[in-house]
């Protein structure tokens, strides 16, 4: 039986890889910060089946201990202070964790048993503005927020422990992927749930930012199989994972306000500078032919087949029926 340890293990990645994980019968080790209530939204399911560990990107010592309790055979970094947006806010917290937690979760596998294989979760963000369309792994990076800057050195970072020390260290280059456990404040989610709201009569409106944006948007589920067969391989490398398509914030508004049978969402849309970018990543797309060859892998579930999960979804919540 192989053992992973999972940081960030309550956020949408995190929960979705543990229900891969435990599938295949892994022990399933998650890392999650401490906080003064219980934020396992995504993860309540799984209380029985995998054991929770106290850490934080922010303080090396609890991630050498998270290792020493677990004793993994692989690692996924899916922690990070993920939210483009508060980026800019916040950016010095966003590199200290983005960024330095690569560092220091790095530092302690070495420290602890270099032959631990090392899943970095690197970000389509990282192309920005992009030079090439679509992006490739040797497409040149040019991040355009503290996030998209704090992913590149973890990335650099994750390829420069590889070279130096033979670590088993691989980055996932993972374009837009969403599904029913996304956070409330990323452009799908909060779209999903300001158009059940609206169904059923709880909201007017939903307030947004940059309409024009594309994005290359998958299913989240699908993604996570991506990084366990990156740790799969002989030897470790990175990917891009995309479906090779993109869509505009109105396209994704026209699908989900089809689903509930409206045609016209423009009075039901305000737009909201609060919600605008310093500066803007406009379009994403990506080419995962480098995965479908090494990997066999490739995107399995249609955007309009989980968007209507999504809203499905937000629908049962708001009802309480889930
Ligand atoms: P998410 O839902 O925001 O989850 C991130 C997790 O990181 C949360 O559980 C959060 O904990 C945890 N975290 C934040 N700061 C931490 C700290 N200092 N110490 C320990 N844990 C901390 O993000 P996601 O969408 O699942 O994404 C997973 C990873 O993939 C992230 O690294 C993200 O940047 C990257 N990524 C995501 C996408 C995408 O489209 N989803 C694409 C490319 C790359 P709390 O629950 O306590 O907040
Ligand atoms: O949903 P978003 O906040 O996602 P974004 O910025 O693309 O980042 C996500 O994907 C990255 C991979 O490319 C991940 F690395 C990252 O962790 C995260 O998961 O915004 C998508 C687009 C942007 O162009 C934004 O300006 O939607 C636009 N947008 C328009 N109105 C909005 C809104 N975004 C948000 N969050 N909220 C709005 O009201």
């Amino acid at each position: 039986m192989k053992t992973a340890l999972i940081t960030g293990i309550n956020g949408m990645d995190g929960s979705h890889l543990a229900d891969l994980l435990l599938s295949k019968k892994y022990k399933v080790f998650g890392v999650e910060r401490r906080s003064s209530t219980k934020n396992r939204v995504n993860t309540n399911h799984l209380e029985n089946q995998i054991t929770f560990l106290q850490g934080d990107l922010t303080d090396q010592n609890s991630l050498l201990r998270g290792l020493k309790e677990s004793n993994p055979d692989e690692v996924y970094n899916l922690a990070a202070q993920s939210f483009v947006g508060e980026s800019w806010n916040t950016p010095e917290h966003t590199s200290e964790v983005t960024a330095l937690g690569v560092l220091r979760i790095l530092e302690a596998i070495r420290e602890f048993n270099p032959n631990i294989k090392f899943y970095q979760a690197s970000s389509s963000e990282m192309f920005g503005r992009m030079v090439e369309n679509p992006a490739k792994e040797s497409t040149p990076f040019y991040p355009r927020s503290p996030y998209g800057v704090s992913k590149l050195y973890g990335h650099w970072i994750t390829k420069n422990y590889r070279e130096s020390y033979s670590m088993f260290a691989c980055s996932g280059i993972l374009f837009n992927h969403e599904s029913e456990r996304r956070g409330h404040e990323f452009v799908t989610r909060k779209i999903t749930d300001g158009v059940a709201k609206i169904k059923l009569g709880l909201a007017d409106y939903i307030s947004l930012g940059n309409l024009d944006a594309k994005r290359d948007w998958g299913y989240a589920p699908d993604y996570v199989e991506a990084m366990w067969l990156m740790l799969q391989q002989d030897a470790p490398d990175d990917y891009v994972i995309s479906t090779g398509d993109t869509w505009s914030i109105r396209d994704f508004l026209d699908l989900s306000f089809n689903h509930i049978g409206v045609t016209n969402w423009g009075p039901y849309i305000k737009q909201d500078p609060r919600f605008m970018r310093p500066s803007e990543v406009d379009v994403l797309r990506g080419d995962s032919s480098k995965a479908k060859e090494k990997l066999n892998w490739g995107p399995k579930t249609s955007l309009s087949l989980w968007v209507g999960k999504m809203i499905e979804n937000d629908l049962k919540l708001l009802n309480n029926e889930l």
